[in-house]
């Protein structure tokens, strides 16, 4: 085993005996799908050893955000700070309970705490070989090996931050195929249910028939495939519906939205939705309608939550869709970078995401939302892009902060606000410095570096 895996589980072995002496925890989660899944996984975990604890997810770490909690941090109580918490050690150092922190964001000031776990930490990226259920339930196996089912949870986690099953997260994906927990469908990698269903509002992949139901219908009877489900199809009519997809999309250039739509679907057989694509998509959406009691019931197996969960995931779909198809014909090519400009976009980091994997994936795509009297901004690349040369991080830094806003994130995806009326001047300059960073080549920063940098998406 890697040295600094092995150094990983070690620091976990510390953390797992430290809260099984614990009689109670205060938890703080992110609320995105990785947060809620190790939200979930810490809380189960936790209730199997009869330790009572208290969840809250929040959107991001402020001391004014923590200080609205402080009446339930009770006198030596353990606050366990879950996908978050690494970059905050300014913050947390202030209380005087112990600190437990399992987290795979960046961070400048190493918490000084003896429970930090981050793969950052020991040399391992963040970005894509572990993130926050997968740490969580490296401590939870510790903990009890009969927690070895919340691996399922973790695989959740993996799916939802758009990790790559390499490294530590390789091994998590082994421990459950090695447990039984998990079988493996190959192919299309989407949810379950009727093909039809699934083309009108599954943007992994997005296709020039998504949301059009008289084109699903003839792009699936063309192939023998109306009205079937996708957990129904034989192998060779898996094979049938991915070379479709997948000509498609190799017609369109998309490689990179091809890569992330064919591979594995993982059924996790110990969860009450089995398919990793919709329990990952409704746990998001969830989310997104800041439900995260829900969509930690969910992931618990309460059966009771799944009838609202569902429905917030078909409302969040929809809207997301019309949103996305309502943006692609605004898309302007701006030089070296396409654009859209909306008004009161829904998502426009998951909007600009979708079009360079799935539109247009010739050039950078920039979303700017004019809302409430600002603008934001996304940006999105590809892992070809950023071989070219391309840090969307540094150039919407230095163009937010011409034009009097901010911006920033990481090479392949990056956000920022503007203030009103500020649109053109920063979309020229941030095309200078993009066509700058394009025309130069790129560094080699060898290929671990680049699959690093690659994936992680930011929190705007
Ligand atoms: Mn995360």
């Amino acid at each position: 085993m890697d040295d600094r895996i092995k150094a990983m589980e070690e620091k976990a072995e510390t953390i797992a005996q430290y809260l099984k002496d614990q009689i109670f925890v205060r938890i703080f989660s992110h609320n995105d799908g990785d947060g809620l899944t190790s939200a979930a996984i810490m809380s189960a975990a936790l209730k199997r050893l009869h330790i009572p604890c208290h969840v809250t997810n929040l959107p991001k770490l402020e001391a004014d955000i923590l200080a609205l909690h402080e009446d339930s941090f009770y006198e030596d109580t353990p606050l366990l700070f879950c996908d978050m918490g690494s970059a905050q050690w300014d913050v947390l150092k202030e209380y005087p309970n112990p600190v437990i922190i399992l987290d795979h964001h960046q961070f400048k000031e190493r918490p000084e705490t003896p429970y930090f776990l981050n793969p950052e930490d020991v040399g391992l990226s963040g970005a894509t070989m572990i993130c926050g259920a997968g740490l969580c339930w490296m401590v939870a196996e510790k903990m009890d090996p009969a927690n070895i089912d919340l691996a399922s949870l973790a695989l959740v986690g993996i799916e939802s931050d758009r990790q790559l099953m390499i490294s530590a997260n390789e091994l998590i994906l082994e421990k459950a195929k090695n447990a039984g927990i998990i079988d493996i469908r190959k192919g299309l990698r989407i949810g379950d249910g009727l093909l039809s269903d699934i083309f009108m509002y599954t943007l992994e992949p997005y296709l020039d028939i998504t949301g059009n139901p008289e084109l699903i219908e003839e792009f699936l009877s063309g192939l023998g495939l109306s009205g079937k489900r996708a957990e129904d199809l034989t192998s060779d009519e898996m094979k049938t519906l991915t070379d479709a997809v997948s000509r498609k999309l190799t017609e369109k250039g998309c490689i990179e939205g091809l890569e992330a739509c064919v591979g594995e679907t993982y059924l996790l057989n110990n969860c009450l939705v089995r398919n990793i694509c919709d329990l990952s998509g409704i746990i998001n959406s969830c989310g997104n309608f800041k439900e995260y009691g829900l969509a930690v019931s969910l992931c618990l197996n309460d059966p009771s939550a799944l009838e609202d969960a569902l429905s917030y995931y078909r409302q969040g779909r929809e809207i997301l869709i019309r949103s996305i198809a309502e943006s692609v014909p605004l898309l302007k090519d701006g030089g070296c970078i396409n654009f859209v400009i909306g008004n009161d976009m829904y998502n426009a980091g998951e909007t600009a995401s979708v079009i360079v994997r799935y539109v247009n994936p010739e050039k950078p795509v920039i979303c700017l939302n004019v809302s409430d009297g600002f603008i934001k901004v996304s940006g999105r690349g590809t892992r070809r892009q950023i071989r070219q040369g391309l840090n969307l991080s540094v150039a919407f830094k230095e163009a937010a902060e011409a034009v009097g806003g901010r911006g920033g994130g990481h090479n392949i995806a990056s956000g920022g606000s503007l203030p009103a009326g500020t649109e053109d001047d920063f979309l020229k300059i941030v095309n200078e410095i993009i066509g700058k960073q394009m025309a130069g080549g790129g560094a080699d920063d060898g290929p671990e570096k680049q699959a690093a940098d690659a994936w992680i998406l930011p929190a705007w």
